[in-house]
């Protein structure tokens, strides 16, 4: 492998401004195209035409052969129209081998699959091979490559669930107007990058309804709520939601002249059908690529996202713009917080704990071996919810009916517990069951657990107590722990 050779695959203008960039830092990088013409064109005269204010650096090698853009290079970075991925991929993977990193750059979701591009990426190098978790990074923000390229500052977010890769990505990507952060939540930034082109189409059609900027910003930010709400139904973390790749991207794509989301939603806005909107932008519209699929996960994870769903009505049934809208302004009226902050309204809880005098107490469960900052995360709320806190720890003994086996032993684990400020009592827990009597021996107020739990004791609520879900610290667990030192 040549660590200073970096591909890019796809010589679009974010390709190409990709490319531009890592040059700009001193790698060998390679471009490739299907199109031999345009390929052709780059060789001849080092200008893109959607980018033709700019001459691109002469050493970048511009190539229609995907096994010599490939080979060798320590970072292929795909940038090709998400209809495209999989058969990019599949005719790159004979020449991509398991110590490559692979970067996503593209924005959609697959409609046949539902999968995310990098899980596209991975799909398709596993076929018929021995199941590999190949290094896959997905890049992703507020980018218009149109100021990338023109070296205006700008801030992208490099996310994998293996952060070093991700660290890796930051750094060779990082240079003095590329701000790169890292994410492990690579689902979340997929999803939010799909998405955003869908609110941003949205926001183009009530521009294009003379609509102002107060629906615009309507529409954005209960459609970051609408990819909210689905992204923690399929277990993303809902710091993702606030990032770049969800407010940033989202922002820059709804409010920009660059946007051909926006553009598109404009003219369909002034009544243009879709296909001819589309003829007239010219380019492709991720946000038409990604309707299909948002609309099927709405569906499958039963979430209710009125924007997408009315806007997938108007694109393939016929609703008008104007319609559209009013069917949007005419629905019962709701309150902004999600449910699931409702139900874990921890901070509501601990106002409400604070105006009582009486001794507030709290109940949780757990194993809680190898105690950990999670642990400890959980215990501090939890405590913070009262003046009292219990913890019903786990016995060896329950813990082989969870199908748990604990580093530490029963009496080990307590004394680590006890030690703890949070912490004023501990008990056995030796059943599932036992946790109804014990809020009636101990007089317990509130029943805390993870957000890994929730839902499955609310029953206890019968009980005249409060149950409290709270967000699990998602980058650390016990087996992973395990796993980790076991790989050393
Ligand atoms: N936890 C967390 N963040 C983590 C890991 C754990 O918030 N990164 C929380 C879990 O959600 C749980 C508590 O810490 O509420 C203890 O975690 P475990 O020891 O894994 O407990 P568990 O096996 O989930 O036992 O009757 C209830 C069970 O005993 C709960």
């Amino acid at each position: 492998m040549n660590k200073n050779k970096m591909t890019v695959l796809g010589a679009g203008t974010w390709g190409i401004t990709l490319a531009r960039t890592l040059a700009t830092k001193g790698y060998d990088v390679t471009v490739w195209s299907p199109i031999a013409k345009e390929v052709e064109n780059l060789k001849a005269t080092h200008i893109h035409p959607n980018l033709s204010y700019v001459t691109l650096p002469d050493n970048l090698i511009y190539t229609n052969d995907i096994e010599e853009a490939c080979k060798d290079a320590m970072m292929i970075t795909i940038a090709v129209p998400s209809i495209f991925m999989r058969s990019t991929v599949a005719s790159a993977k004979n020449y991509i081998t398991k110590d490559q990193i692979i970067v996503t750059v593209t924005k959609g979701i697959e409609e046949a699959t539902l999968y995310t591009m990098s899980e596209v990426i991975q799909d398709e190098l596993n076929k018929e091979k021995e199941p590999y978790n190949y290094k896959v990074v997905a890049l992703s923000g507020p980018t218009h490559a149109e100021e990338v390229i023109r070296e205006v500052p700008t801030s992208i977010v490099a996310a994998s669930t293996d952060l070093e890769i991700a660290k890796e990505v930051q750094e060779i990507y990082s240079c003095s107007f590329f701000r790169v952060y890292t994410n492990f939540d690579i689902l979340g930034v997929e999803l939010c990058g799909a998405i955003k082109n869908i609110i941003a189409l949205t926001c183009g059609i009530a521009e294009g309804l003379g609509l102002g900027d107060n629906t615009k910003a309507a529409l954005m930010t209960r459609g970051i709520n609408e990819m909210t709400k689905l992204g923690l139904a399929m277990g993303c973390t809902s710091q993702t939601f606030l990032g770049l790749t969800s407010v940033g991207d989202t922002v820059v794509t709804a409010f920009s002249k660059h946007s051909r989301n926006n553009k598109c939603g404009n003219l369909i806005g002034q009544g243009l059908s879709v296909q001819d909107a589309v003829k007239e932008v010219g380019m492709v519209v991720e946000g038409l690529n990604a309707l299909p699929a948002a609309k099927k996960l709405q569906e499958k994870y039963q979430i209710e996202m009125p924007i997408i769903e009315t806007v997938y009505e108007m694109v393939n049934e016929g609703l008008t713009a104007k319609d559209a809208l009013n069917k949007l302004m005419s629905r019962s009226l709701k309150s902004e917080l999600l449910d699931s902050e409702l139900n874990i309204s921890f901070e509501d809880a601990v106002l409400r704990n604070r105006k009582r005098n009486s001794t507030r107490r709290v109940i949780t469960y757990g194993t809680f071996d190898l105690l950990h900052y999670g642990h400890i995360n959980l215990l501090r709320r939890a405590k913070a919810l009262g003046d009292y806190l219990i913890v019903g720890l786990s016995t060896d003994e329950f813990n082989a009916l969870k199908g748990k086996s604990a580093y530490f032993t029963y009496e080990q684990r307590k004394a680590l517990i006890e030690a703890l400020r949070y912490v004023d009592l501990v008990i056995p827990e030796e059943t599932w069951e036992q946790k109804v009597s014990d809020i009636h021996e101990f007089h317990i107020d509130t029943v805390v657990l993870g957000a890994d739990w929730t839902g499955k004791f609310d029953d206890l609520k019968n009980e005249g107590v409060e149950v409290v879900y709270l967000p699990r610290t998602p980058e650390i667990s016990t087996s992973q722990i395990k796993e980790e030192l076991f790989d050393k």
